[in-house]
């Protein structure tokens, strides 16, 4: 053991000295120093015992990758001579080199041979420390041993108790499978039956129309024709409107409108600047410079019309002219001003009227106004139900009827097609390689931290909800499983949720331990919208040998 702790300190004195005495010091070296009896296999420092046959003393040493074969004395020299770096386990010198601590009492533990003397304790024998300041690390392998040991005990009584609960909760998620393709098949029969009552009332439904239709035909024919002459007597009406119009426009009577005579007109000053322009005047005539009565009613009143019923307070554009002119909402907008206006100063004029022609034209925008309200008024907008002969409206009701019948048939039959979607996609997601985490779905688990409430609803979604209130924000749905191999089933991932504000979409990653029971542990957001949730629950109480969780954080580098 001396030796052992003493053989780094000595072989370095040795390689100094080696340039002088190397003849001499070549046995010496080969018997003290490079071979290290820290157990009772006789190996080179760092070296563990399965390899040890690789270092035969007294033999060349070939470096493993065959690359090389060097004398004895030149392993673990500190001089590193084979690529591999397996010539030297026990010193720093090769940066690919492998040191193997024996840590007696606990597990043994390879660590690379650059961690040898760097002042740091790898081994708990204390063994990678061996160089100027030894007495810095102690073999604790005794204690971590022990500890080791009751936690690999107190994890196994876990496994033990954990795996029953597993083996029952896969029993159950057995079941609700099966119930589930069970129900699968109940659904898939009622739906047939749904199906031929459907058909039923879609027949039941198409008589009572045929027969709703061959009624309602004398009706529709009178209501069509009644329609028509409605028609004609609007167009007789809009044109004779038109022509009154007209006529009052045409101020020098003779039977043609002229831009100065449209310009007389405040009404026509689309822009309200106080003055009809000659653009103005000529998109009141259809863009001519002068039209006759005929081509007004056609072409110019469609444009005119709303003009006259904004004066009037009523906007409705006259049929056919649904499309609204953008100057004539400013228009409006114009005229509501001037209305405030006038209420304000309680003059009631309008601008500009002072002249004594503006009098004249609000006195004669009177009459079309007055007109333009009592017609739009008078407008029939929820015409009565027709009345039908008491046959017609038995057949009416009767199909009516059976529209509603067929219309509820329908809707159980598209009800069922959900129900059989919804379970489908259940029975479709992976509850694990024993299903063992099946019974998980369809519930939801909590978690409070000190600022929020989060919620995982296992195979659904992940959320967060600040604790003082607010909405809740979606962390992720469910993505698919994506733990390490070989534990796949170690971790769940949630993602797409709530964009992150001026970042990537929220998602959570669920780590998976055993416990005796399902609950969330702790939550955290490592980075901005990532968050990790620590989950306990018997599923995962799986004993799985290959498990090697003992292992070091530097061993897994
Ligand atoms: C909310 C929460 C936090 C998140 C920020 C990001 O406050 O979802 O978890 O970090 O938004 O802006």
């Amino acid at each position: 053991m001396l030796v052992c702790l003493t053989a780094g300190r000595i072989k370095r004195n040795t390689m100094i000295l080696s340039n002088f005495y190397k003849g001499e010091l070549f046995v010496l070296s080969f018997a003290i120093l490079l071979v290290c009896e820290c157990s009772e296999v006789p190996r080179p420092r760092g070296v563990s015992i399965s390899r040890a046959p690789l270092y035969a003393p007294g033999k060349d040493f070939t470096c493993f990758d065959g690359s090389l074969t060097i004398p004895f004395d030149s392993v673990n020299d500190d001089y590193c001579d084979c690529n591999d770096g397996s010539d030297e386990p026990g010193t720093s010198a090769c940066l690919n080199g492998m040191f193997h601590c024996t840590n007696a009492g606990h597990k043994p533990l390879n660590i690379p041979s650059s961690r040898v003397n760097d002042g740091i304790c790898d081994c708990c024998d204390a063994s990678d420390e061996y160089g100027k300041n030894p007495q810095k690390c102690v073999n604790n392998c005794g204690e971590m041993g022990r500890e080791a040991r009751l936690e690999a005990l107190r994890k196994a009584e876990l496994l033990k108790a954990g795996s029953q609960l597993r083996s029952e909760i896969i029993q159950k998620g057995s079941v609700m499978k099966q119930e589930m393709e069970e129900k699968i098949q109940e659904l898939e029969k009622n739906k047939q039956e749904a199906e031929l009552l459907k058909e039923e009332k879609q027949r039941i439904k198409d008589e009572a129309e045929a027969l709703e239709n061959e009624a309602l035909k004398q009706y529709r024919e009178v209501e069509e024709a009644e329609r028509k002459v409605k028609e004609g007597e609007e167009a007789t009406d809009n044109a004779e409107e038109a022509e009154e119009m007209f006529n009052k426009f045409d101020s020098d009577k003779n039977g043609i409108l002229s831009i100065a005579e449209i310009q007389t007109r405040s009404t026509f000053d689309k822009d309200r600047n106080g003055e009809v322009s000659d653009e103005e005047a000529r998109f009141f005539l259809a863009e001519q410079d002068e039209i006759a009565l005929e081509t007004f009613v056609e072409r110019a009143w469609p444009l005119v019309k709303p003009y006259l019923m904004i004066e009037g307070g009523i906007f409705k554009p006259p049929a056919g002219q649904e499309h609204v002119d953008a100057d004539l909402q400013e228009h409006e907008h114009q005229r509501e001003e001037r209305d405030i206006e006038e209420q304000e100063d309680g003059s009631g004029q309008h601008e500009g009227f002072a002249d004594g022609e503006g009098e004249e034209d609000a006195e004669e925008d009177e009459v079309p106004e007055k007109d333009i309200v009592d017609e739009v008024a008078s407008e029939d907008d929820h015409p009565e139900p027709p009345q039908y002969d008491n046959e017609t409206q038995n057949l009416v009701n009767t199909a009516t009827e059976a529209r509603g019948k067929f219309a509820e048939a329908d809707r159980v039959v598209r009800d069922i097609e959900n129900e059989i979607h919804k379970i489908k996609e259940s029975l479709d997601k992976d509850y694990g390689p024993q299903e063992e985490f099946a019974t998980l779905a369809g519930t939801c688990l909590e978690y409070t931290d000190r600022e929020y409430l989060y919620k995982l609803c296992p195979f659904d979604r992940a959320s967060q909800q600040p604790k003082n209130g607010g909405s809740e924000t979606r962390l992720g749905n469910w993505g698919e499983w994506v733990g390490e191999a070989p534990h796949r089933y170690s971790a769940m991932l949630y993602s797409q949720g709530t964009a992150c504000w001026n970042g990537p979409n929220r998602s959570a990653r669920i780590n998976i331990h055993c416990g005796l029971e399902t609950s969330i542990n702790s939550v955290s957001e490592p980075n901005r919208c990532e968050y990790v949730f620590e989950m306990h629950t018997p599923a995962a109480c799986v004993d799985d040998t290959s498990d090697n969780s003992q292992r070091s954080a530097h061993d897994e580098l």
